[in-house]
């Protein structure tokens, strides 16, 4: 069964609980709820957050054999961790990299992406829609 990897990075576990004026009132269950919604019959989601840059490098390293796409939100190691963007240049399949907010609205710092010279398609400032966007996009490339 074709499975889409939905990571979150650091601090995403607080969605819906923090700052709603910037990332809205929704939480990742929310997130992880509407993009089980959006598959097509038989595909099927694996998602996972973690505040630990070295588990989504583990991740994104399982998906290279479990899954027919990945649809990540690193969270603040977008702007910061080529790790992540090496473990997602040895991945083969879509990459779409999603933020809540439109994040170049927002400080110069969240202007530069590691992740988006590897991403296929790149979504921000669309809330939470955006995952779904992300979800839609990876299924209809296969
Ligand atoms: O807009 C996005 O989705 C971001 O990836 C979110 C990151 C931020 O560092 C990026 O620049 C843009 C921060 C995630 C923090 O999420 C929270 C959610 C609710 C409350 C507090 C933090």
């Amino acid at each position: 069964m074709p499975t889409i990897y939905l990571l979150n990075g650091p601090n995403l576990n607080l969605l819906g609980k923090r700052q709603p004026e910037i990332y809205g009132s929704e939480t990742l269950e929310d997130v992880e709820r509407l993009c089980r919604a959006a598959l097509p019959e038989g595909w099927d989601l694996r998602a996972l957050q973690s505040n630990w840059e070295g588990q989504l490098i583990d991740w994104i390293h399982e998906a290279r054999d479990h899954a027919a796409g990945i649809v990540i939100n690193p969270g603040a190691f977008t702007h910061t961790s080529v790790a992540i963007l090496d473990a997602l240049n040895a991945y083969e399949g879509p990459v779409i990299e999603i933020h809540i907010s439109n994040v170049h609205k927002r400080e110069s710092f969240r202007h530069h992406s590691y992740v988006s010279l590897r991403a296929d398609g790149v979504i921000a400032g669309l809330g939470i829609e955006g995952y779904v966007a992300g979800v839609r996009r990876v299924c209809s490339t296969r």
